[in-house]
């Protein structure tokens, strides 16, 4: 009996180790539109979760640079958040009412830019 509990803890381990190898860090790029630092904190801010380690985007190049777990989370979901709070990104636009709300200097559809 005892030696069947020893196997079966053994067994447990072996499992979460293969289930900790399967989720894998994926790093990929992609463009989010937006202007400024506010913007930066807010695209950030969208995607800050345990799943996902890393998460840069550039002001000037657009690109928001991310390493997350799969398949935990996906990068159409990613894309989803950040256009959820006011940020089109190459396959999700955010939501009209939600752009509205953003501070002027935020506005990047019209192409202008503030700073
Ligand atoms: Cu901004």
């Amino acid at each position: 009996m005892k030696k069947l509990l020893s196997l079966s803890i053994v067994l447990l381990l072996v499992c979460t180790i293969i289930s900790a190898q399967d989720k894998k860090v994926i790093e990929t790029e992609f463009k989010v539109f937006g202007n400024c630092g506010m913007c930066k904190n807010r695209i950030e801010k969208a995607v800050k979760m345990k799943e996902v380690k890393f998460a840069k985007w550039d002001k000037n190049s657009k690109i928001l640079k991310i390493a997350f777990l799969s398949p935990g989370i996906t990068v159409d979901s990613l894309q989803q958040r950040i256009a959820a709070v006011g940020h089109d990104t190459e396959k999700f636009k955010a939501p009209d009412s939600v752009y509205a709300n953003l501070p002027e200097c935020c506005l990047y559809r019209d192409g202008n830019k503030t700073h």
